[in-house]
Protein backbone atom coordinates (compact mmCIF):
# COMPACT_ATOMS: atom_id res chain seq x y z
CA UNK A 1 0.00 0.00 0.00
CA UNK A 2 1.21 3.13 -0.61
CA UNK A 3 0.54 6.07 1.37
CA UNK A 4 -0.10 9.81 0.08
CA UNK A 5 -1.47 12.97 0.18
CA UNK A 6 -4.57 13.58 -2.21
CA UNK A 7 -4.72 17.15 -3.82
CA UNK A 8 -8.03 18.37 -5.06
CA UNK A 9 -8.08 18.47 -8.59
CA UNK A 10 -8.85 22.37 -7.71
CA UNK A 11 -6.21 22.85 -5.78
CA UNK A 12 -3.98 20.62 -8.12
CA UNK A 13 -5.09 22.83 -11.33
CA UNK A 14 -3.82 25.67 -9.47
CA UNK A 15 -0.62 24.80 -8.12
CA UNK A 16 0.21 23.93 -11.88
CA UNK A 17 -0.77 27.13 -13.60
CA UNK A 18 0.88 29.10 -10.51
CA UNK A 19 -2.59 30.70 -9.18
CA UNK A 20 -3.17 31.47 -5.43
CA UNK A 21 -4.35 29.07 -2.86
CA UNK A 22 -5.22 29.43 0.79
CA UNK A 23 -5.13 26.42 3.02
CA UNK A 24 -7.43 25.97 5.86
CA UNK A 25 -7.72 23.75 8.83
CA UNK A 26 -10.66 21.66 9.99
CA UNK A 27 -10.27 21.27 13.66
CA UNK A 28 -11.40 24.48 13.74
CA UNK A 29 -14.82 23.40 11.91
CA UNK A 30 -15.17 20.03 13.76
CA UNK A 31 -13.97 21.10 17.19
CA UNK A 32 -13.72 25.13 17.47
CA UNK A 33 -17.10 26.00 16.68
CA UNK A 34 -20.39 25.19 17.59
CA UNK A 35 -22.91 22.91 14.92
CA UNK A 36 -24.41 24.01 12.73
CA UNK A 37 -23.24 27.41 12.49
CA UNK A 38 -19.84 25.17 11.75
CA UNK A 39 -20.69 24.19 8.38
CA UNK A 40 -21.95 27.26 7.40
CA UNK A 41 -18.26 28.74 8.32
CA UNK A 42 -16.47 26.15 6.52
CA UNK A 43 -18.51 27.20 3.46
CA UNK A 44 -18.37 30.50 3.59
CA UNK A 45 -14.65 30.88 4.41
CA UNK A 46 -14.25 29.06 1.20
CA UNK A 47 -16.29 31.27 -0.76
CA UNK A 48 -14.35 34.33 0.52
CA UNK A 49 -11.46 32.93 -1.02
CA UNK A 50 -13.51 32.20 -4.51
CA UNK A 51 -14.67 35.61 -4.44
CA UNK A 52 -11.20 37.10 -4.69
CA UNK A 53 -10.08 34.62 -7.42
CA UNK A 54 -8.36 32.34 -4.70
CA UNK A 55 -8.18 28.23 -4.61
CA UNK A 56 -9.88 27.19 -1.31
CA UNK A 57 -7.36 24.06 0.32
CA UNK A 58 -9.25 22.98 3.27
CA UNK A 59 -7.35 19.98 4.78
CA UNK A 60 -8.27 17.06 6.33
CA UNK A 61 -7.60 13.22 6.88
CA UNK A 62 -10.41 11.37 5.31
CA UNK A 63 -10.61 7.98 5.59
CA UNK A 64 -6.80 7.59 6.01
CA UNK A 65 -5.89 9.72 3.13
CA UNK A 66 -4.61 13.39 3.73
CA UNK A 67 -6.89 16.00 1.70
CA UNK A 68 -5.41 19.13 0.17
CA UNK A 69 -8.67 20.45 -0.89
CA UNK A 70 -12.20 18.91 -0.13
CA UNK A 71 -15.03 18.54 -2.28
CA UNK A 72 -18.90 19.59 -0.84
CA UNK A 73 -19.32 16.25 1.25
CA UNK A 74 -15.60 16.70 2.90
CA UNK A 75 -16.48 19.84 3.93
CA UNK A 76 -19.91 18.34 5.47
CA UNK A 77 -18.49 15.67 7.07
CA UNK A 78 -15.55 18.12 8.77
CA UNK A 79 -18.61 19.78 9.99
CA UNK A 80 -21.42 17.06 10.90
CA UNK A 81 -18.63 14.01 11.99
CA UNK A 82 -17.11 13.13 14.98
CA UNK A 83 -13.74 13.17 13.85
CA UNK A 84 -10.35 12.77 15.65
CA UNK A 85 -8.85 15.91 16.86
CA UNK A 86 -5.06 15.80 15.04
CA UNK A 87 -1.80 17.06 15.13
CA UNK A 88 1.19 16.18 13.01
CA UNK A 89 2.15 12.74 15.49
CA UNK A 90 -1.31 11.48 14.70
CA UNK A 91 -1.35 11.14 10.58
CA UNK A 92 0.41 8.01 10.56
CA UNK A 93 -1.91 6.28 13.31
CA UNK A 94 -5.01 7.92 10.95
CA UNK A 95 -3.47 6.48 7.96
CA UNK A 96 -2.43 3.36 8.82
CA UNK A 97 -6.19 2.53 9.95
CA UNK A 98 -7.89 4.38 7.30
CA UNK A 99 -9.74 6.34 10.02
CA UNK A 100 -10.60 10.38 9.41
CA UNK A 101 -9.21 13.41 11.30
CA UNK A 102 -9.88 17.38 11.36
CA UNK A 103 -6.38 18.72 11.28
CA UNK A 104 -5.12 21.45 13.64
CA UNK A 105 -2.73 24.30 12.79
CA UNK A 106 -0.15 22.37 13.05
CA UNK A 107 -1.44 19.32 10.89
CA UNK A 108 -2.72 21.75 8.37
CA UNK A 109 0.58 23.09 7.73
CA UNK A 110 2.36 20.28 7.56
CA UNK A 111 -0.32 18.87 4.88
CA UNK A 112 -0.55 21.88 3.11
CA UNK A 113 3.56 22.32 3.09
CA UNK A 114 3.93 18.86 1.47
CA UNK A 115 1.40 19.56 -1.11
CA UNK A 116 3.29 23.10 -2.21
CA UNK A 117 1.04 24.95 -0.57
CA UNK A 118 2.47 28.39 1.19
CA UNK A 119 -0.63 30.42 2.80
CA UNK A 120 -2.68 29.77 5.29
CA UNK A 121 -5.85 31.46 7.57
CA UNK A 122 -6.47 30.30 10.72
CA UNK A 123 -8.75 32.00 13.60
CA UNK A 124 -6.46 31.72 16.68
CA UNK A 125 -2.87 29.53 16.56
CA UNK A 126 -1.96 26.81 19.66
CA UNK A 127 0.76 28.22 22.05
CA UNK A 128 2.09 27.47 25.35
CA UNK A 129 -0.64 27.06 27.90
CA UNK A 130 -1.06 28.61 31.24
CA UNK A 131 0.86 26.60 33.76
CA UNK A 132 3.18 25.15 31.41
CA UNK A 133 5.78 24.74 33.69
CA UNK A 134 4.19 21.96 35.64
CA UNK A 135 2.29 20.78 32.88
CA UNK A 136 4.64 20.79 29.11
CA UNK A 137 1.00 21.80 27.54
CA UNK A 138 2.56 23.66 24.38
CA UNK A 139 1.01 23.11 21.37
CA UNK A 140 2.63 21.14 18.67
CA UNK A 141 1.67 24.30 16.66
CA UNK A 142 4.94 26.25 17.73
CA UNK A 143 7.24 23.48 16.14
CA UNK A 144 6.01 22.50 13.96
CA UNK A 145 5.86 26.02 12.15
CA UNK A 146 9.34 26.58 12.91
CA UNK A 147 10.09 23.83 10.27
CA UNK A 148 7.78 23.97 8.01
CA UNK A 149 7.67 26.48 4.92
CA UNK A 150 4.53 28.12 5.71
CA UNK A 151 2.27 31.69 5.79
CA UNK A 152 -0.47 31.78 8.61
CA UNK A 153 -2.53 34.71 9.30
CA UNK A 154 -3.71 34.17 12.60
CA UNK A 155 -5.30 36.97 15.30
CA UNK A 156 -2.84 36.03 17.28
CA UNK A 157 -3.11 33.53 20.28
CA UNK A 158 -6.37 33.17 22.82
CA UNK A 159 -6.38 35.19 25.68
CA UNK A 160 -6.63 31.57 27.67
CA UNK A 161 -2.99 31.20 26.50
CA UNK A 162 0.53 32.39 28.28
CA UNK A 163 1.12 35.26 25.59
CA UNK A 164 4.15 35.78 26.78
CA UNK A 165 5.63 32.49 26.80
CA UNK A 166 4.15 31.48 23.14
CA UNK A 167 6.20 34.58 21.95
CA UNK A 168 9.64 33.64 23.76
CA UNK A 169 9.06 29.80 22.22
CA UNK A 170 8.88 31.41 18.92
CA UNK A 171 11.76 33.44 19.53
CA UNK A 172 13.77 30.68 20.43
CA UNK A 173 12.54 28.76 17.72
CA UNK A 174 13.16 31.27 15.04
CA UNK A 175 9.45 31.42 13.65
CA UNK A 176 9.11 35.41 12.48
CA UNK A 177 6.37 37.20 13.66
CA UNK A 178 5.12 40.43 11.59
CA UNK A 179 2.45 42.38 12.69
CA UNK A 180 -0.44 43.59 10.24
CA UNK A 181 -0.79 47.26 10.24
CA UNK A 182 0.08 46.80 14.25
CA UNK A 183 2.72 47.22 16.56
CA UNK A 184 1.04 45.01 19.23
CA UNK A 185 0.44 41.10 19.20
CA UNK A 186 -3.46 40.53 18.99
CA UNK A 187 -5.11 38.15 21.57
CA UNK A 188 -7.71 36.93 18.91
CA UNK A 189 -11.18 38.19 20.98
CA UNK A 190 -9.51 41.77 21.71
CA UNK A 191 -7.37 43.74 19.18
CA UNK A 192 -4.42 43.23 21.12
CA UNK A 193 -2.80 42.57 24.08
CA UNK A 194 0.04 43.90 26.16
CA UNK A 195 3.09 42.39 23.99
CA UNK A 196 4.39 44.54 21.11
CA UNK A 197 5.90 42.91 17.91
CA UNK A 198 9.60 43.76 16.97
CA UNK A 199 8.17 44.52 13.07
CA UNK A 200 5.32 45.75 11.48
CA UNK A 201 4.11 45.14 8.44
CA UNK A 202 1.78 47.12 5.69
CA UNK A 203 1.11 45.29 3.13
CA UNK A 204 0.43 41.75 1.56
CA UNK A 205 3.49 42.36 -1.04
CA UNK A 206 5.69 43.11 2.07
CA UNK A 207 4.85 39.57 3.17
CA UNK A 208 5.43 37.94 0.17
CA UNK A 209 8.82 39.75 -0.38
CA UNK A 210 9.94 38.53 3.46
CA UNK A 211 8.58 34.98 2.14
CA UNK A 212 10.61 34.84 -0.94
CA UNK A 213 13.59 36.12 0.85
CA UNK A 214 12.83 33.49 3.74
CA UNK A 215 13.02 30.88 0.62
CA UNK A 216 16.04 31.58 -0.40
CA UNK A 217 18.06 32.79 3.08
CA UNK A 218 16.96 30.47 5.60
CA UNK A 219 14.87 27.51 4.46
CA UNK A 220 12.23 25.52 5.67
CA UNK A 221 10.26 28.17 8.32
CA UNK A 222 7.19 29.24 8.87
CA UNK A 223 6.20 33.25 9.11
CA UNK A 224 3.07 34.27 11.72
CA UNK A 225 1.06 37.39 10.37
CA UNK A 226 -0.58 38.61 13.17
CA UNK A 227 -3.63 40.40 12.08
CA UNK A 228 -6.05 41.96 14.33
CA UNK A 229 -9.62 42.74 14.42
CA UNK A 230 -10.68 46.25 14.26
CA UNK A 231 -11.21 47.91 17.66
CA UNK A 232 -15.30 48.26 16.90
CA UNK A 233 -15.15 44.82 16.40
CA UNK A 234 -13.46 43.14 18.98
CA UNK A 235 -15.49 41.74 22.15
CA UNK A 236 -16.12 44.15 25.15
CA UNK A 237 -12.93 43.40 27.38
CA UNK A 238 -15.12 43.75 31.05
CA UNK A 239 -16.91 40.63 29.63
CA UNK A 240 -14.12 38.55 28.32
CA UNK A 241 -12.14 38.86 31.05
CA UNK A 242 -14.87 37.54 33.32
CA UNK A 243 -15.79 34.73 31.23
CA UNK A 244 -12.21 33.81 30.49
CA UNK A 245 -11.75 33.72 34.01
CA UNK A 246 -15.06 31.87 34.86
CA UNK A 247 -13.98 29.13 31.75
CA UNK A 248 -10.41 28.26 33.61
CA UNK A 249 -12.13 27.89 37.14
CA UNK A 250 -14.91 24.91 35.25
CA UNK A 251 -11.97 23.29 33.21
CA UNK A 252 -10.30 22.83 36.85
CA UNK A 253 -13.28 21.67 38.26
CA UNK A 254 -13.94 19.20 35.65
CA UNK A 255 -10.29 18.10 35.46
CA UNK A 256 -10.08 18.78 31.75
CA UNK A 257 -6.38 18.25 30.40
CA UNK A 258 -4.50 17.49 27.33
CA UNK A 259 -5.43 18.04 23.78
CA UNK A 260 -9.15 18.34 25.13
CA UNK A 261 -8.40 21.80 26.57
CA UNK A 262 -8.92 23.69 23.91
CA UNK A 263 -11.86 23.02 22.68
CA UNK A 264 -13.32 22.65 26.09
CA UNK A 265 -12.75 26.37 27.00
CA UNK A 266 -13.83 27.32 23.14
CA UNK A 267 -17.07 26.15 23.62
CA UNK A 268 -17.87 27.07 27.19
CA UNK A 269 -16.59 30.59 26.34
CA UNK A 270 -19.08 30.79 23.36
CA UNK A 271 -21.73 29.17 25.69
CA UNK A 272 -20.92 31.53 28.60
CA UNK A 273 -20.97 34.32 26.29
CA UNK A 274 -24.31 33.49 24.95
CA UNK A 275 -23.30 33.30 21.63
CA UNK A 276 -21.41 36.64 21.75
CA UNK A 277 -17.79 35.34 21.62
CA UNK A 278 -18.53 33.79 18.65
CA UNK A 279 -19.48 36.32 16.55
CA UNK A 280 -16.13 37.96 17.55
CA UNK A 281 -14.72 34.78 16.50
CA UNK A 282 -16.18 34.07 13.11
CA UNK A 283 -15.63 37.83 12.37
CA UNK A 284 -11.79 37.63 13.07
CA UNK A 285 -11.53 34.09 11.20
CA UNK A 286 -13.27 35.92 8.23
CA UNK A 287 -10.58 38.93 8.38
CA UNK A 288 -7.62 36.64 8.01
CA UNK A 289 -9.13 34.61 5.31
CA UNK A 290 -9.43 37.75 3.44
CA UNK A 291 -5.86 38.87 4.35
CA UNK A 292 -4.59 35.40 3.37
CA UNK A 293 -6.08 35.33 -0.02
CA UNK A 294 -4.25 39.30 -0.37
CA UNK A 295 -1.06 37.66 0.11
CA UNK A 296 -1.38 34.44 -1.62
CA UNK A 297 -2.35 36.99 -4.77
CA UNK A 298 0.89 38.56 -3.74
CA UNK A 299 2.95 35.33 -3.32
CA UNK A 300 1.50 34.25 -7.22
CA UNK A 301 2.55 37.49 -8.48
CA UNK A 302 6.03 37.17 -7.33
CA UNK A 303 5.93 33.61 -8.76
CA UNK A 304 8.89 32.61 -6.87
N1 LIG B 1 -7.77 28.31 18.40
C1 LIG B 1 -9.05 28.61 18.10
N2 LIG B 1 -9.88 27.65 17.61
C2 LIG B 1 -9.43 26.39 17.42
C3 LIG B 1 -8.06 26.10 17.72
C4 LIG B 1 -7.27 27.07 18.21
O1 LIG B 1 -9.47 29.72 18.29
O2 LIG B 1 -10.20 25.55 16.98
C5 LIG B 1 -7.53 24.74 17.41
C6 LIG B 1 -6.54 24.83 16.23
O3 LIG B 1 -6.79 23.75 15.38
C7 LIG B 1 -5.19 24.70 16.89
C8 LIG B 1 -5.52 23.77 18.04
O4 LIG B 1 -4.21 24.17 16.04
O5 LIG B 1 -6.78 24.22 18.51
C9 LIG B 1 -4.49 23.82 19.13
O6 LIG B 1 -4.78 22.82 20.04
P1 LIG B 1 -3.70 22.41 21.16
O7 LIG B 1 -3.63 23.58 22.08
O8 LIG B 1 -4.28 21.19 21.82
O9 LIG B 1 -2.43 22.13 20.42
MN1 LIG C 1 -1.68 20.61 24.28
Amino acid sequence: MTYRVEVSEAVATALDEGRPIVALESTIITHGLPRPRNLEAAKEFEQILLERGVTPATVAILDGVPQVGLDDEGVRRIAEEDMTKSSVRDIPILAARGASGATTVAATAHLAALAGVRVFATGGLGGVHRGANETFDESADITTLSVTPITVVSAGVKSVLDIAATLERLETLSVPVVGFRTNTFPSFWLTESEYELDWRVESAEEVAKIMQARDLLVGDQGLIVANPLPREKQWDPAEHDAVIARAFAAAEAEGVTGKAVTPFLLSYIVEASEGRSLEVNLDLARNNVALAADIAVAWSKLGA
